[in-house]
């Protein structure tokens, strides 16, 4: 538990790492600052904050899933029922609670809406910051979910958690595509995460090759931090992860239409996305495989109503065709591609 001011410097911070771009096109970032920076801007009323970490870690090391090349590797937050509803679902529980013994106000908030969970969090003694800036708690490792009750009710507060990450810096060597420009400080432009789930449009082409087979998400910095060995498998039975989503054939994945995609993907967070992006990540997934029959289903696309699909289509070709091959298909379909961006990727 904490209070709304716990954080002073909690603007500042914001503001730096938006002035800096590190949101990218992330422009909601932006739009809400002002109630992200303070508690007190999105509810004047609040008077005490409780932080809830809901455990969620895997039962396999994801890393695994990552070097099996011709299948897709989804982040372990995805793999589950969306956490979005477990939590706030959890969160109403506690709060009705709250309400009925106090009879104060309450408001519960998940990740979506412009609340700084993270460093609230910490103030509030659940866990400190990484280095990776993901919240690291010495019981649970960092994979657990945030949420926040806000209440107008004056509870007992908790200390501060305080940094152990120490000489360690697994989690920054550990990045695919180098998003940390300093501990601490992450450049969303460049992670994994942003760029196959927030960002819309082209993938930038120097960063095609790290994303490697990962289709939703990444894991990798917070795999490889020490304080994992004391995290346990989520026992948080809807947050159990669906063994089909663990090692989907990147082949079926490219073959997906808006319908299929849907049903696959009902009730998980992966359907936010939509199939056109998703279907992005699987063509630089096959793209990065290294395995020559993937250049069938990469050629069906060629074909899709999608720029976005047929872009990544051209490149994942780039990747797999023998040279001779490629210039054949190139000249025939620069005969009929409109699509300047498409136009661009066959170089
Ligand atoms: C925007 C966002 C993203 C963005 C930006 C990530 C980021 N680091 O901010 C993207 C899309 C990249 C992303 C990715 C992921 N996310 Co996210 N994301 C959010 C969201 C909505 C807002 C975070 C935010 O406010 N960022 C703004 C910046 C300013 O915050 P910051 O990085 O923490 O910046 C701090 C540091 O830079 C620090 N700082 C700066 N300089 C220095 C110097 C020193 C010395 C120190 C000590 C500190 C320091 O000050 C800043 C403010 O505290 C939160 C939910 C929420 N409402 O809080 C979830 C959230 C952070 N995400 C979450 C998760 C699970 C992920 C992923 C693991 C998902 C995945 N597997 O793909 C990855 C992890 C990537 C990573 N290493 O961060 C969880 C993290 C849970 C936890 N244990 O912390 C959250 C809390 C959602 C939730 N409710 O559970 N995410
Ligand atoms: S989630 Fe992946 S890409 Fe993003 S910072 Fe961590 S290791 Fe790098
Ligand atoms: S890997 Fe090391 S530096 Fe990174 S968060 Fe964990 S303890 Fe900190």
């Amino acid at each position: 538990m904490t209070r709304p001011e716990a954080v002073p410097d909690l603007g500042a911070r914001l503001a730096a790492w938006l002035e800096a771009g590190h949101h990218g096109t992330m422009g909601w970032m932006v739009e809400t600052a002002e109630r992200r920076a303070s508690p007190r801007a999105l509810w004047p009323e609040v008077r005490s904050i409780v932080m809830l970490g809901m455990n969620y870690g895997p039962d396999e090391d994801p890393l695994e899933a990552v070097r099996r090349r011709t299948s897709a590797a989804v982040s372990v937050y995805a793999q589950g029922r969306d956490y979005h509803d477990v939590i706030k679902g959890r969160l109403k529980e506690l709060a009705g609670v709250l309400a009925s013994k106090g009879g104060a106000d309450v408001k519960v908030f998940v990740d979506t809406a412009p609340v700084m969970e993270k460093p609230l969090a910490e103030a509030a003694g659940l866990g400190w910051q990484g280095k990776h800036t993901v919240l690291v708690s010495r019981t649970l490792g960092n994979w657990l979910f945030l949420g926040a009750i806000f209440t107008t009710a004056e509870l007992p507060v908790d200390a501060p958690e305080r940094d152990h990450c120490g000489s360690c810096r697994r989690c920054l060597d550990a990045c695919p595509t180098n998003a940390f420009p300093a501990p601490y400080v992450l450049d969303s432009r460049r992670c994994i995460s942003y760029l196959t789930i927030e960002h819309a449009g082209t993938i930038p082409e120097d960063l095609r090759e790290g994303i490697g087979n990962r289709v939703y998400g990444c894991d990798d910095c917070l795999a490889v931090c020490p304080w994992n060995k004391f995290a346990k498998s989520a026992r948080e039975q809807k947050l159990a992860a669906r063994r089909d989503l663990a090692a989907l054939p990147l082949a079926d994945l490219a073959r997906l239409d808006d319908a299929a995609f849907r049903a696959l993907f009902a009730g998980t967070p992966i359907k936010r996305t939509g199939r056109d992006r998703f279907v992005r990540n699987v063509l630089i997934a096959i793209g990065n495989s290294g395995e020559p029959t993937l250049a069938t289903p990469a050629r069906e696309r060629l074909d899709d109503a999608s720029p976005l699909v047929r872009a990544m289509a051209v490149w994942a070709l780039r990747r797999l065709l023998p040279p001779a091959d490629l210039s054949g298909v190139r000249a025939e379909r620069l005969a009929t591609e409109t699509d300047p961006d498409v136009v661009r990727e066959w170089g």
